[in-house]
């Protein structure tokens, strides 16, 4: 056997050409080994550039390196939702795992709700597997490989990240740190809510969240945290902004959303967020790009018109 050749595979996938399955198998199971030695909070040092979802949309994903910068020269902060409801997850996944193996201390992967094999299997990213690769082998690779993904990442120990939000049962961030995180998503408890939750500009304490997973969450919880802990900021993604961004509770809570046009009809703009030096946020918004216009085919994995009205509430 001859070494595994990232750069070669990395340059394939920016063509947006498939890598081989045996290749992916091993690229998977290096990828567990690096990643079983993050803790549950990875700390990480300004600059850096933050993704929210991208949800299979493979164009917008290069869109965002040709406005952010290539790997390694940004540092990248992906906080989950690589996955399902676009037509490219499998190309999307494979090069940001690649780009995490290639550059480790450069890429960071948060874990999202839809990497999982429960959603996986309902929004597109089971299928297609099967439509590219003829079996559910590299299905089983990229699941068994999101088991080892981490929950959160602290920016300069002030900016504290996660897919979803905040849960009734974490409040110190050190309780995460003994969280075992390394097996599929749960139905309830704390490692559901910090992959599920949203904020709830209209309220200040939980609530029951709508999506049957998670909570919502509002002003008080997030003043309380941030104080307990000592950070300033929450980052997250998890919910569409027609903008791709919103700022809530005094400038104490972002949330980025990465995929415009989500699902090639919301007619959304986008947004990466770069955080400087001295901790100052910006968000660079941007349009879908031109080759993401074009329409899925039909009966794709898409799903129907009400499916798509429900989008900002339920994933
Ligand atoms: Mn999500």
């Amino acid at each position: 056997m001859t070494g595994l050749d990232l750069d070669a595979c990395i340059e394939q996938l920016y063509q947006k050409r498939l890598l081989a399955e045996s290749l992916l198998k091993e690229i998977c199971e290096k990828t567990k080994e690096l990643l079983l030695k993050e803790s549950n909070v990875v700390h990480i040092k300004a600059p850096v550039t933050v993704i929210g979802d991208i949800h299979g949309q493979f164009y917008d994903l290069l869109e965002i390196f040709k406005i952010g910068g290539y790997c390694p020269h940004t540092n990248y902060l992906f906080l989950g939702d690589y996955v399902d409801r676009g037509l490219s997850s499998v190309e999307t996944i494979s090069l940001l795992t690649c780009l995490k193996l290639r550059y480790p201390d450069r890429v960071q992967l948060v874990r999202g709700n839809h990497e999982s094999r429960a959603v996986t299997q309902t929004y597109g990213f089971y299928t297609e597997c099967i439509r590219k690769y003829g079996s559910a082998s590299v299905w089983t690779y990229f699941t068994n490989m999101f088991d080892f993904l981490t929950l959160s990442v602290v920016i300069d120990d002030s900016i504290f990240c996660v897919h979803g939000g905040l849960s009734p049962s974490i409040k110190f961030i050190d309780q995460i740190k003994v969280l075992d995180r390394f097996r599929e998503i749960p139905h309830e408890g704390p490692m559901a809510d910090l992959v599920w939750s949203d904020p709830d500009p209209d309220k200040e304490e939980f609530a029951m969240s709508a999506r049957g997973a998670g909570y919502t969450f509002g002003s008080q919880v997030v003043k309380k945290f941030l104080h307990i802990n000592g950070m300033s900021h929450i980052l997250r993604a998890h919910q569409l902004c027609m903008e791709g961004y919103q700022v809530l509770y005094d400038d104490q809570l972002s949330t980025v959303w990465s995929a415009p046009n989500y699902c090639y009809r919301c007619g959304n703009l986008a947004s990466v967020l770069e955080v400087g030096e001295q901790g100052q946020r910006f968000f660079n918004v941007f349009d879908a790009a031109p080759e993401s216009d074009r329409l899925p085919p039909p009966g794709s994995q898409l799903g129907n018109n009400k499916d798509i009205v429900q989008v900002q509430y339920f994933l």
